[in-house]
């Protein structure tokens, strides 16, 4: 009786994972195009200066080894000005400027600056506002609940202020900003409040003063957030301001929670108002999930970046955050211990395979049967593949592109066990397929090489 058990069991098990699965085919048309990449970055914390000077080969792995190519700084601009510097909102002392150029404000502009040393464009939001233009002294230390009206009449003391911190720091640190935005997250407590019609009438007004002062930049849409239904609403407010179109460089949004019909939405939006979508900060959730060091966020972070740039065509995508001050955030590096958490793994996959000015081509599907997330991008005689399998199995992928390939000129994998790791022996059949057994909970990136671009076509 035992024994038949036995066998039985036997040839359950052997039965129970059925013959091998039938590969996902996932066909690669490099005919049909996207989106083009500007770049890729995260957020940083001027917090971590501090950790820095015992870190040296922090900035290095931020942004060399990572290749990161543009960065957002969670700003104390607002403790620059922090008394009014004159009652003259058009003319800036900036001798009153540089008393208060000390603490936590001066590191964040030496951050800055050894960002903009090692080639990294910096995007400039604006936190909070300073706050005697609500009559609180600087020294105030706003709680949770705190909900301060900002008043209209300090609109131009505002835009006044933001202009003044661009141009201390090009004078004093010489660097300037790739992009402004006059409000991160203006929704929150202690913000300007999402006003649309104020807000675009505060960028316009910054862009002249800036211009007057032939400071060359751009400006992007308030930081909305998130890449929901309600971070569209707020999105298509202040784009259906006059005036609000021209002054944009691109839509922007904050991809917490993100949702397809958010995503999609923001596309169509990017569409109308002929922009680039812009994720300035993403992340699958705010606040601190309890696993954001192990493997299963990153695989989570992993399927967000996808979804971002195969639902919303975004073409600029800032992590949050590289760098906080400490590992209580939702961070990818902890300062104390100076490691990375596995997310940095996921990040290399996408940002060192997909160099900017890279065009994102069409991927049938682009999310198969057995799960996979697939996208793929054209560059210079190259095509890059990234794989993401989320599911608990393995998952075997036979993937085709509608052009020929020379050969595999790089190849990359991260499991849960293995971060960005070389993937060898991988072959090209019949000049266009290559088969793949992705891993349960695994990302992987091809860089195949094509033939050159005259060379495709009689
Ligand atoms: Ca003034």
């Amino acid at each position: 009786m035992l024994r038949a058990v036995w066998t039985l069991l036997l040839l359950l098990s052997i039965s129970t994972p059925g013959p091998a699965a039938t590969p996902d085919t996932i066909i690669i048309d490099p005919n049909v195009t996207h989106q083009t990449i500007e770049g890729w970055g995260g957020n940083i914390y001027p917090q971590a200066v501090g950790h820095q000077k015992n870190d040296p080969t922090l900035y290095d792995q931020a942004f060399k080894e990572l290749k990161t190519t543009h960065m957002r700084v969670r700003s104390f601009w607002y403790r620059l000005e922090a008394e009014n510097d004159n009652d003259d909102p058009n003319v800036i002392d900036f001798g009153a400027l540089k008393k208060h150029d000390t603490g936590i404000v001066h590191d964040e502009f030496l951050l800055q600056k050894a960002m903009a040393e090692r080639g990294v464009k910096i995007l400039f939001a604006s936190w909070r506002f300073p706050f005697w233009m609500i009559g609180k002294p600087a020294s105030w230390r706003p709680k949770s609940g705190d909900r301060p009206r900002f008043p209209p009449k300090m609109e131009a003391e505002y835009v006044e202020s933001i202009a003044a911190y661009c141009l201390y720091a090009r004078k004093e640190y010489g660097f300037t900003f790739e992009a402004i935005s006059v409000a991160n997250e203006p929704m929150l407590g202690i913000y300007v409040r999402h006003d649309a019609a104020r807000l675009a009438r505060m960028t316009k007004a910054l862009k002249e003063r800036l211009a007057k002062a032939k400071y060359e930049t751009t400006f992007y849409c308030p930081d909305v957030t998130q890449g929901d239904m309600g971070g569209v609403r707020r999105a298509r407010s202040f784009f259906a301001q006059k005036g609000s179109v021209e002054v944009s460089r691109c839509v922007a949004f904050h991809s917490y929670r993100p949702k397809i019909d958010g995503l999609r939405a923001f596309r169509a939006l990017g569409r109308k108002v002929k922009r680039p979508v812009w994720v300035t900060e993403q992340n699958f959730t705010p606040g601190a999930p309890r696993d954001r060091f192990e493997w299963s966020h990153a695989m989570k972070s992993a399927v967000t970046i996808h979804d971002l740039l195969v639902e919303s065509d975004v073409a600029l995508s800032l992590h949050f955050s590289y760098v906080a001050s400490s590992e209580k955030g939702l961070v990818i590096y902890n300062p104390k211990t100076k490691t990375w958490a596995r997310t940095y793994d996921v990040l290399k996959h996408f940002y060192n395979s997909i160099p900017v000015g890279s065009v994102r081509i069409a991927v049938i599907p682009a999310r198969t049967k057995g799960g996979v997330r697939a996208t793929a991008f054209r560059s210079q005689g190259h095509l890059a593949a990234i794989l993401v399998n989320p599911s608990r199995r393995a998952r075997p992928v036979r993937l085709s592109a509608g052009t020929p390939i020379e050969r595999v000129a790089a190849a990359h994998r991260s499991t849960s066990t293995a971060g960005y790791k070389p993937l060898m022996g991988l072959r090209v059949g019949d000049q266009k397929t290559i088969e793949l057994d992705l891993p349960a909970q695994s990302v992987t990136s091809l860089i195949l090489k094509t033939p050159p671009e005259g060379a495709e076509k009689p």
